[in-house]
């Protein structure tokens, strides 16, 4: 459910925007379907393994490219090798609304996102601070999350220490970060377990939408 008095947009940071409530209760239950199936049709959420040999605690299901530390593919190099769905043209519309919404109709014309991340996280998944810069193109990336509610760590483009921001990513919410905030550091410290609306099917305590620009060629 919607929070009662939702704030509106808040400007977290120059060109990152975070609009509390953006999806109501039945455009997140429609998310949550939609995910399960992308989910199924991107054979699966994988758990990347990382640059000190660790595996991620989020699974992530890709849809248009495949991400895998730290490149973008047509395939599924670190799984069976098979093509990856195509981006859905109703999430990049939805994505493209939601850049026309918060940083303005300029910076929506020329969005054109061709790769999403369908983040699964479980009650104790985390995501430590990361630059999203495997592409190529400076376009703002979008971030819708349903579930269970997320510490969500905004920081800086210097390093992964503070200056942050914690901002608490409740299901429904939207968060799109572009311009000077591109290149911020980022990551989940924490999912605040229980805090689920009722009534979503979702295979996880929380799900996260992140639909990007690549830049990539075909
Ligand atoms: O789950 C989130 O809210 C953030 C996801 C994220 O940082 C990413 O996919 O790079």
């Amino acid at each position: 459910m919607s929070r009662l008095l939702d704030p509106g947009p808040v400007v977290v940071a120059p060109g990152a925007v975070h609009v509390p409530g953006w999806l109501d209760d039945e455009a997140q239950r429609s998310l949550a379907r939609a995910c399960a199936r992308w989910v199924i049709e991107a054979g699966g959420a994988h758990r990347p393994v990382v640059r000190n040999g660790g595996v991620m605690t989020v699974g992530i299901a890709c849809l248009g490219w495949h991400w895998s530390p730290y490149r973008y593919t047509r395939t599924r190099v670190d799984g069976d090798g098979s093509p990856v769905p195509p981006l859905p043209a109703g999430l990049a519309a939805l994505a493209r609304r939601a850049v026309a919404e918060t940083l303005g109709p300029g910076a929506a014309a020329t969005f054109d996102p061709d790769v999403a991340l369908v983040n699964e996280y479980g009650p104790a998944s985390r995501m430590g601070m990361h630059v999203d810069r495997e592409e190529l193109a400076d376009a703002p990336v979008v971030s819708l999350s349903l579930g269970d509610t997320a510490r969500f760590r905004f920081g800086n483009t210097s390093g992964r220490s503070r200056p942050w921001v914690d901002v608490e990513l409740c299901s429904g919410d939207l968060f799109v970060f572009g311009g000077p905030s591109r290149r911020a550091y980022h990551g989940v410290p924490k999912v605040l377990v229980g805090t689920a609306p009722a009534g979503l099917e979702l295979g996880a305590s929380r799900v996260n939408v992140t639909v990007r620009q690549t830049g990539f060629a075909g």
